[in-house]
């Protein structure tokens, strides 16, 4: 009850921030983007976990007004990097909520482009519940994002409840392989098994495929066997505040 007031001063408080955890492509070990993830410090109880406080913003309806801030600080760190010579594609988790918005394309251009970002550059993350629970606003403010040249990622993939019509008429480019599957790829055939007939669809419906949650060595060879495209997790980076994503972005470059 607490935290749930103390969310409401959060923002203006400047107790938010970002943390970047960098992707890899699979056989290059190339860097080829990061995703932005979402940190509350509060002022007590330290920091707070998005998987708490992220259902609360939900809740009292500010996860519209903090959306907007993760989109803003993104594209004003991406122009950052962009001016130091570092040009990284970022993910960005967008919540269900966001979609009752009717202007949340509109209000993502403006702000990617008061930035002198290209659209390219960001990749918006839905789930595919969110999907589902509002499948019609959802489906008309992707449509738009991927006119004006956005990417979209379904992130968790294989864990909610759309069905393969989703892949169909969402127009998305990469598919996030759910941590679940990766965890025992290397003891467990089915969840090879699984993430194999992923990879497959995704080769057939010309999408990238990022594997979530990667952490040993022996989960990634399996991965490359399994002919994922990008790897994220703590074996490649933890996430990291911006200036630790930038210097591991330009020793790799
Ligand atoms: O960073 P971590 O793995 O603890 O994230 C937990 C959950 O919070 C994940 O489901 C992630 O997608 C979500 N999350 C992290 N940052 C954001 C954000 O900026 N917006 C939204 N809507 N969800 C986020
Ligand atoms: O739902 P989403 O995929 O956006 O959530 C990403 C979450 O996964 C973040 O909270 C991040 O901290 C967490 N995460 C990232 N890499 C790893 C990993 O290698 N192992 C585990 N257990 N969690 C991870
Ligand atoms: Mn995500
Ligand atoms: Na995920």
């Amino acid at each position: 009850l607490g935290l749930e007031n103390d969310i409401r001063k959060a923002l203006a408080h400047h107790q938010f921030f970002l943390v970047y955890q960098l992707q890899q492509a699979l056989t290059s070990g190339e860097f080829t983007g990061a995703e932005a993830l979402l940190r509350w410090h509060h002022p007590v109880h330290g920091i707070v976990s998005p998987g708490q406080f992220i259902p609360m913003l939900e809740e009292n309806g500010l996860i519209i007004e903090v959306g907007e801030w993760v989109i803003e600080s993104v594209c004003r760190q991406l122009a950052i990097w962009q001016r130091a010579g570092v040009t990284v594609a970022m993910g960005v988790n967008l919540s269900a909520k966001q979609f009752e918005q009717d202007n949340l394309a509109e209000r993502i251009m403006e702000i990617a482009s008061h930035h002198g970002i290209d659209p390219g550059a960001l990749e918006l993350e839905i789930t595919e519940n969110m999907a589902m629970r509002n499948p019609k606003a959802a489906l008309r403010a992707l449509q738009q994002l991927r006119s004006a040249g956005f990417r979209l990622a379904m992130d968790d993939f294989g864990t909610g409840q759309a069905s393969y019509e989703y892949l169909l008429r969402f127009p998305i480019n990469t598919i996030k392989i759910d941590r679940m599957f990766i965890t025992s790829v290397a003891e467990n055939r089915r969840n090879r098994a699984v993430i194999r007939s992923i990879t497959s669809l995704a080769l057939g419906l010309g999408l990238l495929t990022i594997a979530e949650g990667v952490e040993t060595e022996r989960q990634h060879d399996y991965l490359d066997a399994l002919d994922v495209d990008e790897v994220q997790g703590f074996l490649i980076s933890q996430p990291v505040d911006a200036d630790h994503c930038f210097s591991l972005l330009q020793k790799k470059a």
